[in-house]
């Protein structure tokens, strides 16, 4: 745990998190500022700065992370309607909060606009 993280301070539950879902790997929880209907920001547990910072040896977290924001999706209701996944690095990328996370957007028609 980084003890600056928010993220990993919703983890150790000593930062408030409206949890949709968590397993001994990750936790989800809604945006505090949802660009959409449904907005949940989809974690690993541990403490990875970045998408820049993800090592060959974590394809299995990856791949776990995406798979977990597709049932996450179905969970909501907004498989079929469709929906964004967004993972935003470092300050060109838009990434404010310096732990890795993946954006589960949707619940209404999405801009075409990526950025
Ligand atoms: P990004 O720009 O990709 O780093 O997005 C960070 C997101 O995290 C942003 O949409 C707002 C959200 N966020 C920041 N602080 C908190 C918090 O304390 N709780 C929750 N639930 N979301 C947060």
């Amino acid at each position: 745990m980084a003890e600056q993280c928010i993220f990993c301070r919703i983890v150790a539950g000593e930062a408030p998190g409206d949890i949709v879902y968590q397993d001994k790997d990750f936790l989800a929880f809604r945006d505090i500022s949802p660009q959409a209907p449904i907005h949940l920001l989809i974690i690993p547990k541990a403490h990875i700065t970045s998408l820049a910072q993800l090592a060959d040896e974590q394809q299995e977290l990856a791949g776990r992370l995406v798979i977990l924001a597709k049932k996450l999706a179905e969970k909501e209701g907004i498989t079929e309607r469709g929906y964004r996944l967004v993972i935003n690095c470092g300050s060109e990328g838009g990434q404010l909060v310096p732990h890795l996370h993946l954006h589960l957007i949707g619940g209404r028609k999405l801009g075409d606009r990526l950025g």
